[in-house]
């Protein structure tokens, strides 16, 4: 079952600058992207449509995107009107999960995970000549796509890559044996955990370059991170993003509820587990991205407080990210300083 995080909605009122930066939607799993100077975001689009909560997540019933982008972090937020609609998706049939964004020679290029008729998560891409969309879908899902949360990293040289994958109701658990089996199947809690996945996209964007690769995350003695290691295995919501030549690989650990990291020296990995960016919010799930926009960096994420509490209707926020001397994230706490 889903398990309720004890944090006060009071807390909220103690809130040193989290509040929600989009009030009159309720938005998740938010990445951020700076396209045309702007801070663009992707997200979710949260709404009540009355599927009682299970742990497959039948409850995130989404069914469309907003695309929202702002001049300068705490600065008025625009809403570029609906992105993209389930009913405007050839293969899509319904759940409209967290959704990623790339640009590459001025075409944008969204992507997001939905389910098909046989209530399979694919990864589809739609395209615009606008960053705010709307946005036109390819009639296929990605061939070779499957399971949740597509994230785009465009490394130094040019080359872009998609990490996806989520296990419970992101399916990822039943890919282990290359197909889809119609039952969940995880490691033994000592074996090695279910890892996210990396493909380098083809040139146009459209398509994977590769059959999707596992993305290994090995503890501080070198050892892959076992299935029963619940606060540190990755569970969803892959994120990379390079400081300083380093690559960090940051994802929700799910049912310990915080976002960690780790880093790698490529963007396959392995990435070494660090520690934790964001401590657990109000509400089940934790997503995030992480930006640098005019010489600092910020995590953007979600929590449940505008609605108070409820777990499938969240709302976007942000923090500014600070690392130490020796590249270590300073781990945030969204009701505290
Ligand atoms: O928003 C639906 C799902 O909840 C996302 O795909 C997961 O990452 C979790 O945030």
């Amino acid at each position: 079952m889903f398990t309720w995080i004890s944090i006060p909605l009071s807390a909220q009122e103690n809130s040193t600058g989290d509040k929600p930066i989009i009030t009159d939607l309720y938005t998740a799993d938010p990445s951020a992207h700076v396209f045309e100077g702007k801070i663009y975001i992707y997200p979710s689009h949260d709404y009540e449509s009355g599927i009682p909560e299970d742990d497959m997540g039948s409850h995130f019933n989404m069914q469309d995107y907003h695309v929202f982008s702002m001049n300068k972090v705490g600065g008025t937020v625009k809403d570029h009107g609906i992105a993209l609609h389930v009913d405007d998706v050839p293969w899509a049939a319904k759940q409209m999960w967290a959704p990623d964004a790339a640009e590459k020679n001025g075409t944008y290029y969204l992507y997001f995970p939905a389910k098909d008729s046989d209530g399979i998560f694919r990864i589809g891409v739609a395209t615009s000549s606008d960053p705010g969309g709307p946005f036109k879908p390819e009639d296929k899902p990605i061939e070779g796509s499957y399971s949740i949360d597509p994230a785009i990293f465009k490394d130094s040289d040019g080359s872009y890559y998609m990490y996806f994958g989520g296990i419970w109701g992101g399916q990822l658990q039943r890919w282990e044996s290359g197909s889809y089996v119609g039952e969940d199947v995880y490691p033994p809690a000592d074996k090695p955990a279910i890892n996210p996945k990396i493909a380098r996209l083809s040139g146009d964007m459209l398509s994977f370059d590769e059959t999707p690769k596992d993305v290994v995350i090995l503890d501080e003695d070198g050892n892959p991170i076992v299935t029963g290691d619940n606060d540190r295995r990755y569970f969803e919501a892959a994120w990379v993003h390079k400081y300083k030549d380093v690559y960090y690989l940051s994802y929700s650990t799910g049912d310990t509820h915080t976002i960690s990291y780790a880093t790698g020296d490529n963007p396959y990995g392995p990435f070494t587990y660090r520690g934790v960016v964001l401590n657990p919010v109000i509400g089940w799930t934790n997503h995030h991205s992480i930006v640098e926009y005019k010489g600092k960096w910020y995590l953007f994420f979600h929590d449940s407080s505008l609605s108070g509490g409820k777990t499938h209707l969240r709302s976007v926020k942000v923090k500014e990210l600070k690392y130490n001397p020796d590249g270590t994230i300073q781990t945030l706490d969204a009701y505290k300083d």
